[in-house]
């Protein structure tokens, strides 16, 4: 559908992840920074909306984007495969985010997510298949490493404006990465708003300790007319870095790190 109908507005920007990449977090900051002005800390739609709510998916709310597009709302986000884009947005010069995080917890997340989706316990559902699964590059969009791969290189041979984000670096450091991401999606923050507290206010506001903590994410569902669909805690597990170590046995480990090293060689990107 999208690929057929969709036309993108010449300052929209799209935020492209695999899923369990950050997704929910890059989400919930692009929008924070957009709406800054509209809404502080204490109106912000994030407090009672899943950020999966607030930026729409090009996937499947497309009448909300184009909604969106009449009030100059921006942000659309994706977890299709740079290849799977529709042609309008290749071939504008639209700005792309794209978020990315180590391999082996993308694994361990998208497991339990898969999991707990699907209504099956941890203990009757074995990591060794996910993985297998994963390893072999099963998933609704695609492998792992040709999603990134796609966009790499678009963003290198094509040179489509690709903004990468790596999970681990934005969790070192919020506030650097907070400010590239509102310099390159056209926000800026002032002199004025650096040092008024306007950046930690919203890394704070978006933080997995206040979203996770919050009524909506807590009980709340993404999807109110199909209560059957995902359940907003979902998108909310432990945000904890290399939780893999409790999953990965040493055999895992060597055949993930030198899949990594024969598909990235070369390109700068470490996914291990
Ligand atoms: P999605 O593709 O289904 O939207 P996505 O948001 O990309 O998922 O990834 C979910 C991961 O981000 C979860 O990681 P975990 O399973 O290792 O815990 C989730 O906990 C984490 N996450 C969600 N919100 C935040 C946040 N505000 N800050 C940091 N990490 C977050």
């Amino acid at each position: 559908m999208a690929q057929k109908t969709f036309r993108p507005q010449p300052s929209d920007v799209f935020i492209c992840s695999y899923p369990k990449t950050g997704t929910t977090w890059l989400k919930a900051l692009a929008f924070a920074i957009v709406t800054r002005e509209k809404f502080d800390e204490s109106s912000s739609p994030l407090l009672t909306t899943l950020p999966h709510g607030c930026v729409p998916y090009l996937e499947k709310d497309l009448k909300q984007i184009e909604e969106n597009h009449n009030t100059h709302f921006p942000l659309v986000s994706t977890h299709f495969p740079y290849t799977a884009l529709p042609r309008s947005i290749v071939s504008s010069n639209c700005k792309i985010v794209y978020i990315y995080r180590n391999i082996k917890d993308v694994i361990v997340s998208y497991y339990h997510y898969i999991a707990k989706y699907c209504k099956v316990s941890v203990e009757d559902a074995p990591f060794e298949e996910a993985f297998n699964e994963f390893y072999q590059g099963i998933s609704w969009c695609g492998s792992y490493w040709d999603h990134i791969l796609g966009y790499w290189q678009a963003s290198h041979e094509d040179g489509h404006k690709i903004l990468f984000l790596k999970y681990e670096d934005m969790k070192q450091d919020t506030p650097s990465s907070v400010k590239r991401l509102a310099e390159f999606i056209g926000y800026p923050f002032s002199n004025e708003e650096e040092n008024t507290g306007v950046i930690e206010n919203i890394i704070k506001m978006c933080s997995f300790e206040n979203l996770s903590n919050l009524e909506v994410n807590k009980n709340g569902h993404h999807r109110p007319d199909r209560p059957d669909m995902v359940e907003n805690r979902l998108f909310f597990r432990k945000a904890k870095d290399d939780d893999w170590k409790e999953y990965f046995t040493d055999e895992m480990i060597e055949k993930i790190d030198k899949l990594m090293d024969q598909k990235l060689s070369g390109t700068g990107l470490i996914l291990k």
